[in-house]
């Protein structure tokens, strides 16, 4: 039998449906009328966004992923990469902040049952809601099985106490997936447990929101869980099974904050390209000097590269197909692609680039973080080098 490179060519598509364009078109509107605008406050000041989340939230730029049944809209990965994108193309901060509660959704998709579902991702599309999905603990982040969090059963209840550190929306959050330890003697498969901790439940202690370098708008904060009482009904999934759950929601969230790499660095090429065809040195624009025009050509580059892994990655776990290794990609190629192009882009603007006057010393700051939260780009290497050895050694 022969192929031609038409037949072939037709069984994968890079183009968007009409759907896709309609919500890529509503969160790239919405990022020019209203998070451009006021990104340079919320940076400056630290304050939350709550005015302009609820907006979004209005026009279901929120929760993308809360199923339709539950009254969102029930969007994928790749579609929801779309929407993270052009967030975060016009503030980072405020779209981690949006995609927070994506991320504290996520345990529910993977592992919550239909009451689960509808109590607490149903409410998430009736009022604006945040919430925080907390693992980290102060002496814990990349290494997940050293968590020290404990959840010990008494009659039908859990009660947790533990320390939680770096918890994004931790202010905010009406409600908290908690990763807790429950049984000391299980290998790490087996000894966690992930609990619905209502927000206002007796024994939380919300830490003041802490002072990061860049993605200032978003709400960090350390968060203390003493003697915390949470019905059994609130464990996700099979007790033992948390760890797994809590890996899980990162296939579907480490696409997700990659795309928002994905838009910080484009915004950083936009912002270096305008800049380099205005400014003159030697009788030129600086664009027309190869050594400035190569450097957005590398951003460029890392862009388009970075934005069909992401995608790669959303559109897998779309469709029933594990994707955790893709994802790590996605996350640790993005990540470096807007780190390198928001330093690039302040060497563009020279010593523009280093004043708080101009937009892209705000994109450096913000970009270092996506080297580090969701994974750092070390563990995502060691998921991708150990997925290697898998893949080339079976
Ligand atoms: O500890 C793992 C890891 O991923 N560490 C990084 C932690 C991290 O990413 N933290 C991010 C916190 S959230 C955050 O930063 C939010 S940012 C702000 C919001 C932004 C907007 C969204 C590790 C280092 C990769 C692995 O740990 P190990 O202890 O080596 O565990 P393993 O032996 O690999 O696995 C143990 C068992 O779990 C199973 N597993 C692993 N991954 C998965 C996935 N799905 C399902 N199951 C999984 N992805 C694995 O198979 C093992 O099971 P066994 O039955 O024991 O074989
Ligand atoms: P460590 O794990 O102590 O790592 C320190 C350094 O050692 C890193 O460079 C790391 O890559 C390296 N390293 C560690 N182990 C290895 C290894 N085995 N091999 C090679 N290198 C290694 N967490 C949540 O649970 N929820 C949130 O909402 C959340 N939001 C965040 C928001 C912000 C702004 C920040 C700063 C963090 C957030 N985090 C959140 C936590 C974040 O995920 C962790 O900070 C991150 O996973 C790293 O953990 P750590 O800070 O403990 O660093």
């Amino acid at each position: 039998r022969s192929f031609s490179s038409s037949m072939a060519s037709q069984n994968v598509s890079f183009g968007l449906n009409e759907d896709q364009l309609a919500i890529q078109e509503l969160a790239r509107k919405f990022t020019e009328d209203e998070i451009i605008p006021i990104a340079a406050h919320h940076d400056r000041t630290g304050e939350y966004p709550t005015e302009l989340i609820r907006k979004a939230w209005e026009l279901g730029l929120v929760n993308t992923h809360v199923p339709q049944k539950y009254g969102g809209l029930g969007l994928g990965v790749f579609d929801a990469s779309l929407v993270s994108e052009e967030l975060a193309y016009g503030c980072s901060g405020i779209q981690t902040a949006i995609e927070a509660n994506g991320l504290a959704e996520a345990p529910l998709i993977v592992a919550a049952n239909d009451s689960q579902m509808k109590k607490y991702l149903g409410r998430m599309t009736e009022e604006p809601l945040m919430a925080a999905y907390c693992v980290t603990e102060p002496g814990a982040g990349s290494d997940v099985a050293g968590l020290q969090t404990k959840a010990v059963k008494k009659g039908n209840k859990w009660v947790i106490n533990g320390q939680k550190m770096w918890i994004t929306n931790g202010g905010k959050a009406n409600w908290f997936f908690v990763l807790a330890k429950t049984d000391a003697n299980a290998k790490t498969g087996q000894a966690f447990t992930g609990f619905i901790v209502d927000g206002d439940s007796k024994g939380i202690i919300v830490g003041r929101k802490e002072q990061n370098m860049g993605q200032r708008a978003s709400d960090t904060r350390g968060i203390t869980f003493e003697d915390v009482e949470v019905p059994e009904e609130n464990v996700l999934g099979q007790v033992g099974q948390g760890f797994k759950i809590a890996m899980g929601a990162f296939d579907i969230t480490r696409p997700l904050v990659a795309a928002g790499a994905v838009g910080l660095a484009r915004r950083a090429m936009v912002e270096a390209t305008r800049y380099a065809c205005d400014r003159k040195t030697m009788g030129k624009a600086i664009i027309e000097h190869q050594a400035v025009n190569f450097m957005i050509a590398d951003m460029a580059i890392g862009i388009e590269a970075a934005r069909q892994m992401v995608w790669k990655a959303g559109w897998l776990k779309d469709n029933g197909q594990r994707n955790t290794w893709e994802a790590s990609i996605a996350k640790a190629l993005a990540s470096d692609v807007a780190v390198k192009s928001a330093c690039d882009a302040v060497q563009v603007f020279g010593g523009a680039g280093f004043n708080t006057e101009y937009p892209v010393e705000k994109l450096y700051r913000d970009s270092k973080i996506f080297q580090i939260y969701e994974g750092t780009s070390q563990v995502q290497r060691l998921i991708i080098g150990k997925g290697v050895v898998d893949r080339v050694m079976k």
